[in-house]
């Protein structure tokens, strides 16, 4: 996959992606080089987090019913699920974050799954800097009936929200939303791009 020139990353982010590209089912291989520190992830997340939380806010209350097939996840139900995610992984991973019940059903409105995903995210943030050091990134935990180190949890955080906020985006068009540019511009930014080359 090519990356769209346009699109400005931090410094730390060039080197998070090609590893998203990686296709090795080996976690090991996959998740080891990339949180090397607390400050990979905080810069990595600040990024990622705030995209979410600016995708989650694109959506109505009625696009929340969206589903994928009949009887399958909703557009509500994936964003819900990404802000129970980070309690739910990280209380695995030894780590208690509030701010979203993790076993709370899908709320009606997304000004709730907004707030209570930005609830977790600060959560996760204050208390990673009040409980681990860089030196807890090696070590390791027992996830998913595997043995993960931190860092290696921390990128699946990273990985698993990219992965449904793609969904969402789908479910975004289906249901006739405006979808943001992520990691580059969206079908009507390109557009505008391109107008004011062309149009005055
Ligand atoms: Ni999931």
């Amino acid at each position: 996959m090519q990356f769209l020139p346009a699109v400005q990353l931090p410094p730390s982010r060039v080197q998070f992606l090609p590893a998203v590209h990686l296709t090795q089912s080996n976690l090991t291989l996959l998740f080891s080089p990339v949180i090397k520190s607390l400050d990979d992830f905080r810069s990595h997340w600040a990024w990622e987090s705030d995209i979410t939380a600016k995708l989650i806010g694109g959506l109505t209350d009625a696009s929340l019913a969206q589903a994928i097939v009949p009887g399958a996840r909703t557009l509500g139900r994936l964003a819900w699920h990404l802000a129970q995610t980070i309690p739910e992984m990280m209380g695995s991973a030894g780590l208690h974050v509030t701010g979203v019940d993790p076993h709370a059903p899908t709320p009606a409105t997304v000004a709730a799954i907004q707030s209570a995903y930005e609830a977790a995210s600060a959560s996760l943030l204050e208390q990673i800097a009040a409980q681990w050091t860089d030196a807890t990134l090696s070590e390791e935990r027992d996830m998913y009936g595997e043995r993960w180190t931190v860092s290696q949890t921390l990128l699946a955080l990273l990985l698993h929200q990219v992965h449904h906020r793609g969904q969402m985006t789908v479910l975004m068009r289906q249901a006739g939303l405006a979808v943001p540019g992520i990691y580059g511009p969206a079908k009507e930014e390109w557009a505008a791009r391109e107008c004011q080359k062309v149009c005055v």
